[in-house]
């Protein structure tokens, strides 16, 4: 059989409102054209992230009743560390309550003044813990990755040569650790080969710098290594999982992603030193290391989540799911990021809407006009979410691309929602001329992209 199809039934459902477009130009009006403002009963499809918005099993559910709730010593801490361990390899598992916590947590410890963290492509809230911590934040992807039209099969990988330059020109002193976004996402979701997870580690290594994963989509990047990379088709995917961990130092992990849960992560590490420091923190600012931050039930639903994102029929799903949006789309002329991605598809704003210059938002000007046709969300990322406008001289610095990410939420969505999201794309495509750019009209100091309020040209 050829037809892919949904690897799961449906049990429970829940429902979605229809909008009229007038009903949205108000909401989005009173949004201040951010569609972060906007309410989630406004929305149709909400394609904004894939983050957190799984579809929990049945197990995963009766597990958040198995969940031991004990201070200390929860039995569903030892579960979630036991399936951790078994994926990662790594000694030492400390739960968090979102990626982001991890994060908070390890570039406090190794962060600091005059210090620089490489990365494939730092996530924004990745590279917003390196710089608050006041460390430098680097992104060194292969210049590929950069070229959305490109088609080639690793395009999230890191560029080795400017690593190796980084290094010689820093010294190793300088860079505490090293990280790997697998898929990377700020890049289109592309994954990371084997060979350049293995190869960044040599190059990490030989200087004594610890190499990290930014793991959150993990067994996407290992279902694109085992299609695209010579050796890999017939591995099984835990293998090729726990060969991508094994170059590795450690990780952060935002469970909302590839552990199919609505809340969750972690942080792991091998050193013992790292690892008791990041306790220290951990109990003063999420909780007690059995929990660090989330209920006993939560680890349930991770430890579950972890061992269900593993099965080759849901990724082979998934990762074909994603595919056939982009083919459509490609093959109906609207410009995305090449190949289809792990987790979403971007669509490239600078080539769909070539009369609406950076500096007037054209990400957010097309995100905009999908959920008032069509009452999608979508999620710019572009010069709203990593460009800068220098609070004092008003000069504006671009992204290096203008994009629009549809994040498809695991296990959410079936085909015919996709084919009403595919249909809603090519509409407005038809008539983009007569789209406008936007200006920002308020900005808070950090992530601006959250809370900016926008105005139509
Ligand atoms: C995504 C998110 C969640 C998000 C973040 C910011 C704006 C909109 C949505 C989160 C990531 C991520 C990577 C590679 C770390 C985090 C933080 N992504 N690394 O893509 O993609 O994890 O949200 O659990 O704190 O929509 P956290």
């Amino acid at each position: 059989m050829k037809t892919i199809i949904e690897p799961f039934k449906i049990k429970t459902v829940e429902p979605i409102r229809f909008t009229t477009r007038e009903e949205r130009e108000r909401v989005l009006t009173e949004a201040g054209y951010n569609l972060f403002n906007i309410h989630s009963d406004d929305v149709l499809i909400d394609l904004l992230t894939d983050s957190g918005t799984a579809a929990m099993s049945a197990k995963q559910w009766a597990g958040i009743m198995e969940g031991d709730e004990a201070y200390a010593g929860s039995r569903s801490f030892y579960r979630f560390e036991r399936v951790i361990k078994e994926i990662t390899g790594f000694r030492h598992i400390i739960p968090t309550h979102q990626g982001r916590a991890a994060e908070r947590i390890l570039f406090g410890i190794v962060g600091g003044e005059g210090k620089s963290i490489p990365n494939n492509t730092h996530f924004d809230t990745t590279r917003a813990n390196v710089e608050m911590s006041r460390a430098e934040a680097v992104d060194l992807p292969v210049p590929e990755g950069h070229i959305p039209s490109l088609v080639a099969d690793f395009k999230g990988n890191m560029d080795l040569k400017a690593l190796e330059a980084l290094i010689l020109r820093l010294g190793p002193a300088r860079i505490p650790l090293c990280m790997l976004t697998v898929t990377n996402n700020s890049n289109g979701g592309q994954p990371v080969s084997m060979e350049n997870i293995r190869r960044t580690a040599e190059l990490c290594h030989a200087h004594g710098i610890p190499l990290f994963l930014d793991a959150c989509r993990f067994a996407e990047n290992a279902y694109f290594i085992k299609l695209r990379e010579a050796g890999y088709k017939d591995r099984p995917i835990k293998e090729i999982v726990a060969e991508m961990f094994s170059y590795a130092d450690g990780c952060t992990m935002s469970a909302k992603k590839d552990a199919l849960v609505n809340i969750g992560g972690f942080l792991a590490v091998n050193d013992d030193a790292l690892a008791q420091k990041a306790r220290n923190i951990l109990v003063v600012t999420e909780g007690f290391p059995t929990y660090g931050g989330l209920a006993g039930h939560d680890l349930e639903a991770i430890a579950q989540g972890l061992e269900e994102i593993l099965d080759e029929h849901y990724l082979k799903y998934r990762i074909r799911m994603v595919a056939y949006a982009g083919n459509h789309l490609t093959r109906t002329g609207v410009p995305i990021v090449q190949p289809p991605g792990g987790h979403a598809i971007y669509i490239d704003a600078k080539a769909f809407l070539p009369h609406i210059p950076p500096h007037q938002y054209p990400g957010q000007a097309l995100a905009c006009e999908i959920y008032l046709h069509g009452g999608i969300r979508t999620c710019e990322i572009g010069s709203v979410m990593f460009g800068k406008t220098d609070p004092g001289s008003g000069e504006f610095r671009a992204a290096n691309m203008e994009l629009v990410r549809l994040a498809f939420p695991r296990r959410v969505y079936t085909q015919s929602h996709m084919d009403y999201v595919l249909e809603c794309i090519r509409e407005i495509f038809e008539k983009r001329e007569a789209l406008r750019g936007m200006k920002i009209v308020w900005e808070p100091e950090v992530l601006r992209h959250f809370t900016a309020r926008f105005k139509p040209l």
